[in-house]
This record gives C-alpha cells, structure tokens and sequence, in this order.
C-alpha cells in the first residue's frame, strides 16, 4: 500500500465516524426551534436508514475538497451530512417497490421491508428536507451568500437536472412508462449518480471561495470520479460479489438495462475507468501534491468491491 493510499483510507475511515456522530446528533428526538414533535417511528426509519452503514464517500469528497482550501473541518462535515441525507433518502426511495423493488440494502433488510411504504417514504421526505435544513446553518459560513450558492447547487444537483431527474429517465429506459425510450448511458449517469459525486466535489471551493480556475478542476475531477464510479457499479454488477455488496447482482441484466457494460464490452469498460482516472488525475495537477486524497479516491471509486 502507498502512503496516498494508506492516508486515504485512514482519512475516509475518521470522516465515516465523523459522519456518523455527527448524523447521530441530527437526527436525534432533541427538538429543534419551531419544531413541533419528532416522531418516534419517522426518527427510527431515519436512523435506521442512515446510521451505522455506508462508505460515507459523498461526505469524504466535501471534507476533502474543502481541505484543499483549508476551510474548517466542522463547516465541511456539516455540509457532508446534508449531502450524505440526500443520498440516504434516495436509497430509500429507489429501494421502493414503485421504484426497483430491492430487498436488502447494505447488507439489512431495505426500510420499506423493515417497516412499511409510507413510513419509507416518509423517512425519506424527512431526510430530504433536512438536508436543506442543515446547509443553510449559520454554522457553516459567515458569508450568507456562500451558504445559498451551496444550497442552490444542492437543490440543483438533487433535483429535476440532476438526481431526480436522472432516476426519470433511467425508469423511461427501462420501459416502465410505455415503450422502452432510448437511453443515453452517460447523460442518465451524470444526472442520476454523478450529479452528487460531483457536489461532494465542488462543495469545497464554494465554501472556500476559491478561484474559477479551481472550481473548473474539482468540477472536471468530479465528473470523471461520478462516471468511474458508476462504470465500476456496473462492472460490479456483472462481476461483482453479492455478499460483499450487501445487495444482489445481475439486477441490470434482469431488467435488460442499457449500462456502461452492455455498451462497452467488459473490457471497454475497464478501459474507460482507466481514461476518466487519467482525467481526474490531470484535473488535480494545479493543486500540487495538496490532491493526493483527492487522487487516491479517484482510484479508490474505481476499484472498490463494494
Ligand atoms: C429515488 C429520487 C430517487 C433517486 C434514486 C441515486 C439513485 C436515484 C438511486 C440509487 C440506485 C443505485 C443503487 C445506484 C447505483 C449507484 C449507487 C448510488 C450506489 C450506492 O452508493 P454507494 O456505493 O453506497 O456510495 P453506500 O451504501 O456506500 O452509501
């Protein structure tokens, strides 16, 4: 192991914890101003659904995209948690199923299994909005205008251009709304699962303020990790072990999906992973060796098997 890669993973193992301590204290039943009642069932579906699981990868990249630029640690966790929400509430959500009808989820019964649709459903609203919630504080930035244009890329990465509207276009594939409608593979991936990779990215220099020449290369680096990691989701999916993902495989070839694989070949695909992390490599040059995390996690996207 080099030492990139061993700091690297002891960096993403202290932001896991960190992240979960500090989500532990979100979504605890202590009332916030304004709050009415925490409901017991919604905070436990909530927990359920964000504690005690996951790489916790999207919060890594907004400490570590923030660390570049020197910003406090706490703000960038906090920033962290509100995007590791979104996430959470989306697995939720697609776990439905009205969505793809999933049984297991990191290696436990999916929420809506455990409990019920409408709780599900709930828990992930709740996650939802409180992701919102949580990247407006105070705590995050003096400068209101820093917290608003991360509250605007948020809603833009999560919604209508970008995850949301994804997952659309995605179920539009897989012809649930009529004939199958053509799928462009890379469109659906920067939309479904890259716009998040790459907020966790760009989140750093909206809260450090940095330049248009640093922006323009953690949105570059962004984008190649976003389609790395999903190139390797899909390679998971064919090669991958199921109880090492803690969910079952060939779910694409089930539903006849159009992927990254099905229209690369196996080795194409792998070729590909190689090109975006020679991209994302080069897109870090300018920050010297300050983006040797940022490096590692690039590769760490890319060859993970899980
Ligand atoms: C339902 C609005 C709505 C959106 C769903 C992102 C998404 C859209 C669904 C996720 C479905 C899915 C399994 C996509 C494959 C890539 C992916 C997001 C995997 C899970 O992310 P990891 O590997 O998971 O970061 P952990 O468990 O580590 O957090």
């Amino acid at each position: 192991m080099t030492t990139a890669t061993a700091d690297f993973a002891k960096r993403l193992d202290q932001t896991a914890d960190d992240t979960e301590a500090l989500l532990a204290k979100l979504l605890s039943d202590e009332l916030l101003p304004d709050e009415i009642a925490r409901p017991k069932r919604l905070m436990d579906a909530m927990r359920y659904s964000s504690l005690n699981g996951g790489k916790r990868l999207r919060p890594f990249l907004v400490v570590e995209s923030s660390a570049v630029f020197g910003v406090p640690r706490e703000a960038a966790l906090l920033v962290g948690a509100a995007l590791e929400c979104i996430h959470c509430y989306s697995l939720i959500h697609d776990d439905l199923p009205a969505m793809d009808n999933s049984d297991l989820r990191r290696g436990r019964p999916t929420l809506h299994k455990k409990t019920d649709d409408a709780t599900a459903i709930l828990a992930g609203d709740g996650l939802l909005t409180l992701a919102f919630d949580i990247v407006t504080r105070d705590e995050i930035h003096k400068d209101a205008t820093v917290r608003l244009l991360l509250t605007r890329a948020l809603a833009r990465a999560s919604g209508i251009g970008g995850m949301v509207g994804g997952q659309m276009l995605d179920l539009a594939g897989e012809g649930r709304f009529g004939d199958r409608e053509p799928v462009d593979v890379a469109r659906v991936q920067q939309m479904k699962t890259g716009a998040l990779l790459r907020y966790g990215c760009i989140a750093g220099a909206i809260l450090g303020q940095s330049t248009q020449k640093e922006y323009q290369a953690l949105d570059d680096y962004g984008r190649a990790l976003g389609e790395a990691f999903q190139i390797a989701d899909d390679l998971l999916d064919v090669e991958g072990d199921a109880a090492a993902l803690g969910k079952q495989t060939g779910q694409d070839a089930a539903l006849g999906k159009t992927t990254f694989v099905t229209q690369l070949g196996i080795d194409g695909a792998k070729q590909r992973v190689r090109d975006l992390l020679a991209r994302a490599d080069s897109a870090l040059s300018i920050f010297g060796a300050k983006g040797d995390v940022l490096r590692a996690a690039a590769h760490f996207v890319a060859e993970r098997k899980n």
